[in-house]
């Protein structure tokens, strides 16, 4: 369909012009109608001298006049339409100094009279009318936003040689804690949906492939109603092999965060300041590095007892250790290094000499958790002492305990849920709003 997009027409020269999208507002006025259209590239203003009625001796193009303002006058809010008209360069016109002379009006698709949502609708009401609510400008920018990061660290792999892999979603055992379990029937016996990549992204090391990615969606059955929980969301996962401990996955994950920021940032900078309020900037590199055990002393001295007993930070504690790092160290990013193994998987590597300790951290983004990592444990025996360890049984693991017992290099990878970056690059209050269809323990619709 010919048409140009709203944000095109700025450089044209005045003349006639074809726009399409959907009527954002009316204002119907009895000399002059004003509409203000809507695509997907911004906002314009149309107008159209009303003609109310017509004389005895009206001719065709009076005719068709009194049609188009009594068009206008029926349009509801949404409904699609596909104008002809003169574009008119004025820069009392506050919608972008343009304006468009409807010659010719089509209704192409027409909205219900009455919106089931509003600007102050509930974030649940809005998630009911997703598709009507990311018609917003600034939900929009989000999924643009997430199209330019996701390039931008599928650039980063593919310069370095990374291969993409696309691991089953529909899964034997549980790759992560068996809690979170999403179980199905699968022919006569049971699957489970993949918690993670996990174990089919660090096969991709004794298969000689080296260095691997994938953004995929990950499941956990996770029944919480947290703003940073879904039961599914999208993981970025990297693993790579010849490290020489988990400082190698964390160079990589900095570097990887600055490229994918530095394209944010050159390519929507200036609209995430004027829709979100907020001034992004590149992080630089290296970002600070903090053991758990001395976070806990810097929250501690912060006058926070964090409540929990298995030693991990909770959400309150993860708050105060970022604003500590934004205040002493100016930046947004922590990685938190060396946790307990009593709170990390079997699969994690443990210290040389220190086996409480695992070469694994967390990456801590404007107070939130975004990312885990590690070394991975390769050797065989002290996997499955590890395994038992967890109370899993090794029987159980033997297809992927198998990837250990032909070779394998040194290896270690994170992952990164995307919904979460998002949402806290740009300050908003929830993944459900940086997730395009949002899955949580009380929604599957729509
Ligand atoms: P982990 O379980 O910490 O680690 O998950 C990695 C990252 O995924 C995101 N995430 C979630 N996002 C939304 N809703 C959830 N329910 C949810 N659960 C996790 C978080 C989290 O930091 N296999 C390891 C990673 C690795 O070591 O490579 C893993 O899955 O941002």
């Amino acid at each position: 369909m010919t048409r140009t997009l709203i944000k095109n027409l700025a450089p044209l020269p005045a003349g006639t012009v074809t726009v399409a999208g959907w009527v954002e507002t009316v204002r119907d006025q009895k000399k002059v109608q004003f509409v203000v259209l809507r695509d997907e590239s911004g906002a314009l203003q149309l107008v159209n001298p009303a003609t109310r009625e017509l004389g005895e001796d009206a001719d065709d193009a009076q005719r068709a006049a009194l049609a188009i303002t009594e068009a206008i006058s029926g349009l509801a809010h949404g409904t699609m339409v596909r104008v002809t008209g003169e574009l008119k360069h004025d820069e009392r016109v506050k919608l972008g100094g343009l304006e468009v002379k409807i010659a010719e009006l089509e209704v192409v698709s027409e909205a219900l009279p009455e919106t089931p949502i509003a600007d102050d609708s509930s974030l649940d009401k809005r998630l009911d009318w997703r598709f009507l609510d990311l018609r917003r400008p600034e939900a929009a920018l989000i999924f643009r936003i997430q199209t330019t990061f996701e390039h931008a660290l599928r650039t980063y792999w593919v310069d370095r040689d990374f291969i993409e892999i696309h691991t089953p979603k529909l899964m034997a055992s549980a790759s992560e804690s068996r809690a979170e379990l999403f179980e199905l029937e699968y022919f006569e016996g049971k699957a489970y949906l993949s918690q993670s990549p996990q174990f089919f992204k660090q096969m991709a090391q004794p298969a000689g492939f080296g260095r691997v990615f994938e953004i995929a969606p990950a499941f956990r059955a996770d029944p919480s109603f947290t703003s940073r929980h879904a039961t599914e969301f999208t993981s970025i996962d990297a693993e790579f092999s010849w490290i020489d401990s988990h400082e190698d996955v964390m160079a990589m994950h900095e570097e990887l965060l600055a490229a994918a920021f530095t394209a944010v940032v050159e390519k929507h900078g200036a609209e995430i300041e004027a829709l979100f309020g907020v001034e992004l900037s590149v992080p630089t590199l290296p970002f600070p590095r903090i053991p758990l055990a001395e976070a806990h002393e810097i929250v501690k001295a912060g006058g926070y007892e964090v409540p929990r007993t298995d030693g991990d930070l909770d959400p309150e504690g993860e708050r105060r250790l970022s604003a500590h790092v934004k205040e002493t160290y100016g930046h947004d990013f922590v990685f938190v290094t060396d946790y307990a193994s009593g709170i990390r998987p079997f699969y994690h590597m443990r210290h040389e000499g220190d086996a409480g300790l695992t070469n694994s951290y967390d990456l801590l983004y404007n107070g939130t958790e975004i990312s885990t990592g590690a070394q991975r444990e390769h050797r065989v025996e002290v996997l499955i002492e590890q395994a038992r360890e967890k109370g899993l049984e090794p029987e159980e693991l033997e297809f992927y305990l198998d990837f250990f017992r032909y070779g394998v290099p040194p290896h270690g990878g994170f992952g990164m849920g995307l919904a979460r970056v998002l949402m806290l690059m740009l300050g908003l209050g929830s993944i459900r709003e940086t997730t395009y269809l949002f899955r949580g323990p009380t929604r599957l619709l729509p």
